[in-house]
């Protein structure tokens, strides 16, 4: 991409701080996994942190996100609190939803981030409903919607984007193409080589741009970002990027050719960025150091205070689940 906004030191700074939160909190799902102490299905988003980072700079707290069961990574990149999404994978009642979410169903709506969702595709209608209560209210806020390259090829993508563009909605559509849907491989499900060229479809931009990549990442998403507060509809942002771990953890991702796993890792985006910092002098090894340490121990604060938290009462299970016991 040519013309891209400019990166400057400081957002890249802040945009590192994500990925290294991301990064971190993943190593240490992971672990407390392996440790037998999490009942959640877990989808690691280790591999795509650079795409939500360099989004959410753009991002303000009136603004609002939808993504996938893959979606911590979206969610602590907007602002999710780390002691409610814990707790909330734990199952306990200090959980975000009280523990019945996990992480089908984190959601948020004080920091904007509303929903994971379990249903592949229902991001986008949901986001464009956000989007529409955004345009309605004119305070220039916008909707995200991620999704995966799978959930390009379900009805709900074709229906959310014609609809978005055709009532110019201030959504950004963000497909984290990461190769494979569950176990399907991209060229094995998807007629098009790049999924950005349906935009022209419905009459909207379309960009494909490398999600690792920090300054397409961030300029393809300042650039969707602003044309929606601007009143001038929505945008496909295709971010191409890669996942470092099976579908959920416990799926051996054997149907990814070892290679590709290999050159992938090799690669690593969050390594990159970090090198990144360092070369434009954005902050020090010392400085980049002390700001790993803080997000970590904070990890681990939210961490014990999850494990320390109380179950929900059998009682719990059905409250804020049927709409008649709601009113
Ligand atoms: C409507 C629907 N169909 C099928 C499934 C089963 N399923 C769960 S995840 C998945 C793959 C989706 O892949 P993609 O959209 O590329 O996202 P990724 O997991 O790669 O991030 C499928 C088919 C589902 N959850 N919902």
């Amino acid at each position: 991409m040519s013309n891209l906004p400019v990166l400057d030191a400081g957002t890249l700074l802040e945009i590192y701080k994500k990925a290294a939160l991301i990064r971190y909190n993943d190593m240490r799902v992971i672990k407390a996994m392996k440790a037998g102490l999490l009942m959640t299905p877990y989808y690691s988003p280790a591999g795509q942190e650079i795409i939500p980072s360099a989004l959410s700079v753009n991002l303000n707290d009136g603004d609002t996100i939808c993504t996938i069961y893959r979606g911590t990574h979206d969610m602590l990149a907007k602002g999710f609190p780390l002691g409610p999404l814990w707790a909330e994978l734990a199952g306990r009642i200090t959980g975000s939803c009280k523990g019945k979410g996990g992480t089908m169903h984190l959601t948020h709506p004080e920091s904007g981030c509303m929903v994971t969702t379990g249903v592949v595709g229902s991001s986008m209608p949901i986001a464009t409903g956000l989007g529409w209560s955004a345009k309605l209210e004119g305070k220039g806020h916008v909707a995200v919607a991620n999704f995966g390259d799978g959930a390009a090829n379900i009805g709900a993508f074709h229906e959310s984007l014609n609809l978005a563009s055709l009532w110019k909605l201030p959504v950004i559509f963000i497909c984290q193409n990461n190769r494979y849907a569950e176990h399907t491989s991209f060229a094995n499900s998807t007629a098009v080589d790049q999924l950005s060229k349906r935009a022209a479809g419905y009459g909207m931009a379309g960009v494909t741009v490398n999600g690792n990549d920090v300054d397409e990442m961030y300029g393809a998403a300042k650039i969707a970002v602003d044309r929606a507060r601007a009143g001038e509809g929505p945008t496909l942002i295709e971010a191409l990027t890669f996942r470092f771990n099976g579908h959920l953890i416990g799926d051996a991702a054997g149907y990814i050719p070892k290679d590709e796993m290999a050159s992938a890792k090799q690669n690593d985006p969050f390594v990159t960025l970090r090198k990144r910092v360092l070369v434009d002098d954005a902050a020090s090894e010392e400085a980049l150091d002390a700001i790993d340490a803080d997000i970590k121990a904070r990890i681990e604060e939210a961490v014990k205070a999850a494990f320390d938290a109380e179950w929900p009462d059998v009682s719990e299970l059905k409250r804020d689940v049927f709409a008649h016991e709601l009113a």
